[in-house]
C-alpha cells in the first residue's frame, strides 16, 4: 500500500492535490486544522477507494508535528503543500503578526514536517519523494510581498538543499512553484475580505487546484531514474509577478 503525506488538504491545492491522488492500494494523510473539512475531505477519499488518515494539527508547533507524525514511520510520498500569504503591505506598514504566521507556517513548519518525514525515510532505506509547494514568489520579490515572497525564497532555497542532502538515500525531492491559483490563498491574504479576493482573479483564467494537482500526480508518476526538480507553472494570462493579462 502507498503511503501519501498531504499537509493543509482542507482547501485549495491541497485538497485537490489528495483527492487526484486517492486511489485503490493507496492510503492518503490529510492534514489541516479545519476538523469537520477534513471529515468530509475524508469520505470522498473512501469513495474513490483509498484509505484515508486525518491528522488534525497545526504545523507551526513543533509538538504537534512530532506528536503526529512521529508515529507514521515510512510514508512514500510527502506533499508540503499548507502555507499561506497574510497581507500585502510595504515593509514600512507590515503587520509582524502576519510575518510571524507566514514564517512559522512557509519556513518553519515545513521544515518541522520534513525532519520527522525524510528521517524516517532515510532510515526505512527504501527511498521516498518529496514535493514542496514553492512560489513564482520564491524567485520573483515584488512590492508588498517582502515577508512572503521572503518565506518562498526560503522554501526554494530548502528545496534544493535538501535534494542534495537526501540524494544518497534516494529520496526525490521537486518543487512545484505556481503563478495564481484561485483557491482560498486571496482570502486568507486578504484576512476574510472575499470582495478584495475575487479582483485579484477578475478578468483572467487562472488556475485551480485541480491543474495544481494534475502536475503533482504526473511528477509521481514518473520512473524511478527520472526527478522534476522544478516545475514552474502559470496560467496563460500570466508571464510573472508583474505581468497579468486581463481582460
Ligand atoms: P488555501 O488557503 O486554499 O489552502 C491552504 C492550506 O494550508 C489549507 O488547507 C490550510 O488548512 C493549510 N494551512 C495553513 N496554515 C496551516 C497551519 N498553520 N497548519 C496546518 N495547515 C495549515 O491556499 P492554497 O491552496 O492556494 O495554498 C497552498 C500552498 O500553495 C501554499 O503553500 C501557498 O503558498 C502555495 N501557493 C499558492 C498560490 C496561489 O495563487 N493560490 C500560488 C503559489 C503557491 P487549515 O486552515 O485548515 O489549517
Ligand atoms: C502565490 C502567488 O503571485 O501571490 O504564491 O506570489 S503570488
Amino acid at each position: 500500500m502507498k503511503r501519501i503525506l498531504v499537509t493543509g488538504a482542507t482547501s485549495g491545492i491541497g485538497r485537490a492535490t489528495a483527492l487526484r491522488l486517492a486511489a485503490p492500494d493507496t492510503q492518503m494523510i490529510i492534514t489541516g486544522r479545519r476538523t469537520e473539512r477534513l471529515a468530509l475531505l475524508k469520505q470522498e477519499i473512501e469513495a474513490k477507494g483509498a484509505e484515508c488518515l486525518v491528522l488534525n494539527f497545526d504545523v507551526r508547533s513543533e509538538a504537534e508535528c512530532k506528536e503526529f507524525l512521529e508515529p507514521l514511520g515510512r510514508v512514500d510520498v510527502l506533499i508540503n503543500n499548507a502555507g499561506l500569504a497574510a497581507g500585502l503591505e510595504h515593509i514600512d506598514r507590515g503587520d509582524t503578526a502576519d510575518w510571524d504566521a507566514m514564517i512559522d507556517t512557509n519556513v518553519k513548519g515545513l521544515l518541522y514536517v520534513t525532519r520527522i518525514i525524510s528521517r524516517a525515510m532515510v532510515e526505512a532505506g527504501q527511498g521516498g519523494h518529496i514535493i514542496n509547494i514553492g512560489s513564482i514568489a520564491g524567485t520573483e520579490p515584488y512590492e508588498n510581498g517582502a515577508v512572503y515572497c521572503a518565506s518562498k525564497h526560503a522554501v526554494h532555497a530548502i528545496s534544493q538543499a535538501m535534494r542534495a542532502d537526501l540524494l544518497s538515500a534516494g529520496i526525490k525531492v521537486g518543487e512545484v512553484r505556481p503563478g495564481m491559483v484561485e483557491t482560498e490563498f486571496s482570502e486568507v491574504r486578504f484576512h476574510g475580505d472575499k470582495e478584495r479576493a475575487a479582483g485579484v482573479y477578475k478578468g483572467v483564467d487562472p488556475l485551480t487546484g485541480a491543474d495544481i494537482a494534475e502536475a503533482i500526480h504526473w511528477m509521481l508518476s514518473l520512473p524511478p531514474h527520472m526527478n522534476v526538480n522544478d516545475i514552474v507553472l502559470m496560467p496563460t494570462q500570466q508571464a510573472g509577478a508583474y505581468y497579468t493579462h486581463k481582460r
